[in-house]
């Protein structure tokens, strides 16, 4: 019998962050026994009796480890930014769904220039802590305007200069006349544990940290 004293739970997002997660939980001797593209269920069981997985929305998973209600989560370094890692360890860089944060304008807007004449941007991005720290570090005056998403439409119908968002194949930035003006940091998934647990569960976190690290090549 498993009591609650010894189940470890992992929060993580389906899409991206679950399939490329998938090979690294196998590494740990762990088979979602269900696949949340298909199931709709939020919690699913694995092939380890002691494991189990949260499906959580990508910018949520922070929230569920900083609380306890999993021990263990899979997030982007982009999340975590935006959330600001309070009550997380992050010991590990998982080399996954990898892509780089940046700043995109139209192709004929000079960016460069604009900035080194002092003037003022309207900036819409999803990251409001990564976009203000960027250009608060470069001394750039900006007004960030807020959105949850599809960013890259912003410049095209006049609602911002720029936006700052995720690129990895750059293919969404061409197909809207957009491209790189300014690279902000490189982002992959990191593994992130809660604090508390660290310490009232250290053996079975380690074993699973440990299988993660080797399979990372580490
Ligand atoms: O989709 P949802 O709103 O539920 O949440 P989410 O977008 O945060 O989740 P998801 O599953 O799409 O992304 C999870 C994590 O994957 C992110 O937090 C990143 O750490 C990481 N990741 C890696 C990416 C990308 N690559 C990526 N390319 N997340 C998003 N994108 C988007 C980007 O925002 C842009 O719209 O893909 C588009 C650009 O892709 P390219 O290939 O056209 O350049
Ligand atoms: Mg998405």
């Amino acid at each position: 019998m498993l009591d609650a004293a010894h189940v470890i739970t992992i929060a993580l997002s389906k899409g991206r962050i679950f399939d490329e997660t998938l090979p690294l939980l196998e590494a740990a001797g762990i088979r979602p026994s269900e696949n949340p593209e298909q199931s709709r269920k939020l919690i699913i069981g694995t092939s380890r009796t002691d494991v189990r997985l949260l499906i959580v929305r990508a910018s949520d998973t922070p929230t569920y480890v900083q609380y306890g209600a999993a021990e263990l989560g899979i997030a982007g370094k982009d999340v975590l930014l935006e959330h600001g890692g309070v009550g997380l360890y992050q010991p590990l860089d998982l080399k996954i769904a990898a892509c780089r944060m940046a700043v995109a304008a139209p192709e004929g807007f000079d960016y460069a220039n604009t900035v080194r004449k002092g003037g003022r941007l309207r900036v819409a991005t999803k990251y409001m802590q990564t976009a203000r720290e960027h250009f608060a570090a470069k001394g750039v005056h900006v007004d960030l305007i807020k959105l949850y998403g599809s960013m890259e439409l912003a410049p095209l119908v006049g609602l911002a200069d720029a936006i700052v968002d995720l690129v990895s194949t750059g293919s969404t930035l061409r197909a809207n006349n957009l491209c790189v003006v300014e690279e902000i940091v490189p982002i992959s998934a990191r593994l992130i544990v809660n604090q508390a647990a660290l310490k009232l569960k250290r053996e079975e976190i380690q074993l699973i940290l440990d299988a993660f690290s080797k399979a990372v090549g580490l």
